[in-house]
């Protein structure tokens, strides 16, 4: 009978079973009375985790089930996690620099940084002795959508210091279009539309401005304007832009392709902080697609640095958009996948509203009072930030200021709402610390999913080791077994990541090797054409034009096709490299000594970099991607003549 029983104590047999668990219960509850409990209750919640952790640990060499795309905040670019082991698998630069990639350094990511500026900005980061900004505050990743589902195709992100939108292809995971929002300033809240695809991008401006803002109006804030903006995904044009009253913050969109919703923190137009908390209600902005549609048809639009800007402001009585007040200062701004509830964070009020969705149609065209579209507004806690969704009618609520995810039950909080005495909160678990966004598998989508909740964390605090005045964050991972929160995971992460989505991996399909006819390099290629270059063959020519000197060499591990090349003191130089290895993994790189100029170049891809040779001498350039045993000696030199010789 005992050997019976050891055999069949093992940790996991023990706690996935009730009997086991009642059996470890009373060995624990023997050792807790020995030592007055507390041990006891440690060991309890310390298995427990333990047991819940192996749910989501991914072995060495095995692979994660879901692809994170994260945001990185003030960092500028787009991050990819491996979900739910949390693993970093890559770093895709898009507003920063970056000198692993050569993103900045390129011509080919250069040409992707400038030609999306306006003729303005470009001016004024001119005056800078720069190209194009500098820096880039990236809080919202969201991918495009087919029917309401991730489809795979791009993934799109805002940013707010430089008011630009941008899009990563899923292909080859790099940037391919960076656009600058005329009008509008500091783009915040960024969705795709759900149904029925992503034909526009919405892009919210969260800073007012004067609608033409040529220094003639400064501090007259009864004359600013805010700008919600719709893109066109597939070609990253302005479709147009509705003017409104009050600023706006986050933005999502219906599964019915009809409505599209902002919030406002600063419905009151103010300019100071307690202007701006003034009222008691802000406001939710609700978009009529079609009818803005129609009425950019009709011509009831005025052009704006050539962007259609259709008039949504208060009180012009059109069908454009409709104001439905909401307390206090909202934030976040989430659809749930029933397609009926929209989740309006609180954030000053400890309330979410819940807006529901069949009733905008009686609000637009039949008189109906805005907030009858408001069917519960359940008191959650203090600070809702964000809300998401496990696709079984729950949702989880960030509170900011009680460091808690609460989640609860949105058909009981409509029940309560009309009366009925239902307690809509399923539980409240204390998380580290401080959430802002949070996300659930496929969560803003018909595929949310009830497996893992993952929530990330403003400051880490006391969570990790000390590394000085400027703390990680922490982001979370937590078991969602029924009812129940189980803390599996605490990862510290660097400038700041807000918004995750989690995406099934067989949604994703990236290449290993480049296509040799990419766009990406389409114009490098043309120039090679030019140049009588064929950029698909081995190549070792040295054009000169002028005092423009091109340089063309293929890589092949361990070697560049040229060990030297010569120009002269003060010649534009541009090198062009094409990697003919076709081995998965198989990056080359090159690097300019002393000159700034690095570049990552994949299997079969070309980059091209320019610089100015401005000093004699001899310099050597290297392959800054390990890729072979002699990857050392993967080297050339760069022979610079003095201009007078
Ligand atoms: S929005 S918490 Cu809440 Cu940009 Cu970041
Ligand atoms: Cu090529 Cu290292
Ligand atoms: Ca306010």
């Amino acid at each position: 009978m005992s050997e019976g029983v050891s055999t069949k104590i093992t940790r996991r047999g023990l706690l996935g079973a009730t009997a086991g668990g009642a059996a470890l219960a009373g060995v624990v509850g023997g050792r807790a009375a020995l030592t007055g409990g507390a041990i006891g209750a440690a060991t309890v919640a310390g298995t427990t985790a333990a047991r819940a952790a192996d749910a989501v640990t991914v072995a060495p060499g095995q692979l994660d089930e879901y692809y994170g795309f994260w945001s990185s905040g003030q960092t500028g670019e787009l991050r990819i996690l491996g979900i739910p082991s949390m693993r970093e698998l890559m770093r895709v630069p898009v507003f920063n620099r970056c000198s692993a990639t050569g993103w900045g350094i390129t011509n080919e990511s250069k040409k992707i940084l400038t030609e999306g500026l306006t003729e303005k900005t470009k001016k004024y980061l001119a005056a800078n002795g720069h190209e194009y900004p500098q820096n880039g505050d990236l809080h919202h990743v969201h991918m495009s959508f087919n029917e309401g589902k991730y489809d795979g195709r791009f993934l799109f992100m805002n940013d707010k210091a430089n008011t630009r939108v941008a899009r990563v292809r899923c292909d080859v995971m790099k940037c391919d279009k960076i656009i600058e929002i005329p009008n509008a300033k500091a783009i915040h809240g960024l969705r795709p539309q759900k149904w029925p695809r992503t034909n526009y991008v919405f892009a919210n401006g969260e800073d007012e401005a004067p609608m033409v803002n040529d220094g003639k109006v400064l501090d007259d804030p009864s004359q600013y304007v805010n700008f919600y903006t719709a893109i066109n995904a597939d070609d990253m044009t302005i479709a147009w832009q509705v003017m409104v009253t009050g600023n706006l913050d986050n933005t999502d969109a219906d599964y019915d392709g009809k409505y599209a919703f902002s919030t406002s923190y600063n419905s009151e137009m103010g300019m100071t902080l307690a202007d701006m908390t003034a009222a008691d209600m802000d406001h939710v902005v609700v978009f009529n697609i079609a009818e803005i549609e129609k009425g950019i048809a009709d011509g009831d639009f005025q052009e704006l640095n050539g962007v259609k800007v259709i008039d949504g402001r208060k009180g012009q009585n059109k069908n454009y958009t409709r104001y439905i007040p909401i307390p206090n200062n909202p934030h976040g701004c989430n659809m749930a996948p029933d397609k009926i509830h929209l989740c309006i964070g609180g954030k000053l009020s400890p309330t979410v509203s819940v807006i529901d969705v069949r009733k905008l149609d009686d609000v637009f065209y039949n008189g109906a009072d805005p907030r009858s579209a408001v069917v519960a507004e359940p008191e959650l806690g203090l600070g809702p930030l964000h809300t998401c969704f496990d696709g079984q009618g729950r949702a989880y609520t960030t509170l900011f200021l009680d460091s808690q995810v609460v989640v609860w039950d949105i058909e009981k909080a409509v029940r309560a709402f009309a009366g009925e005495a239902v307690d809509p909160i399923v539980t409240k678990q204390d998380v580290h610390y401080q959430p802002g966004h949070n996300s659930t598998a496929e969560g803003e989508t018909l595929d949310a999913s009830a497996k893992f909740y993952i929530t990330m964390n403003k400051f880490s605090k006391d969570r990790f080791l000390n590394v000085g005045p400027l703390k990680p964050e922490n982001e979370q991972v937590f078991l969602i077994e029924g009812d129940k929160l189980t803390l599996v995971h605490d990862g510290p992460t660097f400038a700041e990541p807000h918004d995750s989505i989690i995406v099934h991996a067989s949604k994703v399909n990236p290449l290993s090797v480049w296509n040799r006819q990419d766009q990406m390099w389409a114009e490098t290629r043309k120039q090679a054409e030019a140049d009588g270059v064929n950029l698909d063959d081995y190549q070792d020519t040295v054009i000169r034009d002028g005092n423009k000197v091109r340089v063309y060499m293929s890589s092949q591990a361990p070697q560049f096709a040229l060990e030297s090349f010569t120009v002269k003191q003060g010649d534009e130089v541009t090198v062009t490299v094409t990697n003919l290895d076709d081995i998965d993994d198989l990056t080359h790189g090159f690097t300019m000594g002393n000159h700034g100029v690095a570049m990552e170049i994949g299997p079969q891809a070309t980059s091209s970099v320019t610089f100015t040779a401005a000093q004699p001498g001899v310099f050597w350039y290297y392959c800054q991607w390990f890729c072979h045993a002699l990857h050392m000696e993967m080297r050339g030199r760069m022979f610079v003549e003095p201009r007078d010789a």
